[in-house]
């Protein structure tokens, strides 16, 4: 009865902190669901996350007892659709807040991200604590949801715990509908041996991390002692961070023909809003919170994977 639930388990995050997850724990402990099940591997389920009664009768029926929730409509997908993006992201936090009230599971881990900060917040390492008014939906419903989480623990002593992600880079699953997307394309057009046309521009520079360090962070978040845990909004989490120029120069150490242009769309305003580095010392000094990748490493190990 000690088995653990990964909702959007296909997803970039999902794909390979269940793979993680399963190799701690062994594959029969991490039951992987998704709207799709077309790219898991058994045990797994075809689940709609927004139907509380299929999620409940998942948990009961697998003895179910710590969720990871990582469903989510991101940044520029949820500006195209701004109340859907709303409802699908609050409505899958409040069936597992719900749950977990209920006391039919016994711990969450919702990621949360650099999406919450906005144009008031301090652009160079924006603290744990500080101005937050984001101006895309995702990161309301990110910062609502943060809220939401704390106030769950602290009335229903519910163990939720998250991390404010910065932008992830993965070769295993492409992301979707994100705002820092171009620094995964610009790898699969390395490789194809294509022009990258950036739809952001040069200096735009952004926290991001590689998805190693975000499933490691994740787990190590999960399996620390509940008083270790001050936060229970969401931690700030930081690795790296870097312009498209940046990514580019690093890149084309590996592919000297890689062209780039740039393009920048609606999604330049996103980024805009959003810090160009974030303060994770709470991270840090809460739980012992380390990133092992800097842009080298990472590139080096994207372009030999990709
Ligand atoms: C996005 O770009 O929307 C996401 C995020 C930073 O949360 N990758």
């Amino acid at each position: 009865m000690n088995k653990t639930l990964v909702i959007g388990a296909a997803g970039q995050i999902g794909t390979e902190l269940v793979e993680e997850l399963r190799a701690r724990r062994g594959v029969d402990q991490v039951i992987a669901s998704d709207i799709q099940i077309k790219n898991l591997l058994t045990p797994c389920y075809e689940l709609d996350a927004t139907d509380p009664d299929k999620v409940r009768k998942i948990v009961q029926k697998e003895g179910i007892s710590e969720v990871y929730n990582l469903v989510a409509m991101l940044s520029a997908k949820g500006e195209k659709e701004p109340q859907k993006a709303w409802d699908l992201n609050m409505k899958t936090l409040f069936i597992i807040l719900d749950l977990a009230r209920e006391g039919k599971i016994k711990k969450i881990f919702w990621p949360s991200s650099i999406a919450v900060f906005g144009p008031s917040s301090n652009s160079v390492g924006a603290p744990q604590y500080g101005s937050m008014e984001p101006t895309t939906s995702y990161g309301i419903s990110k910062l609502a949801g943060e809220l939401w989480c704390q106030y769950y623990f602290q009335n229903y002593g519910v163990d939720i715990r998250s991390i404010r992600y910065p932008g992830l880079i993965s070769w295993r699953t492409m992301p979707g509908g994100g705002t820092t997307d171009y620094a995964i394309e610009i790898f699969h057009s390395a490789r194809r041996g294509k022009e990258f046309i950036s739809f952001l521009g040069p200096e735009t520079r952004l926290p991001m991390m590689y998805m190693e360090d975000a499933v490691r962070a994740a787990i190590q978040l999960m399996e620390a002692d509940s008083e270790m845990i001050k936060i229970r909004t969401s931690y700030n989490l930081a690795a790296v961070d870097f312009t498209p120029a940046e990514l580019f120069e690093e890149i084309r150490k590996f592919y000297p023909g890689l062209k780039i242009s740039y393009d920048p769309d609606l999604r330049q305003n996103i980024a805009d809003s959003w810090p160009d580095s974030i303060n994770d010392s709470h991270a840090r000094q809460d739980w012992g919170w380390n990133h092992q990748f800097d842009l080298k490493m990472m590139v080096k190990d994207m372009v030999n994977n990709v």
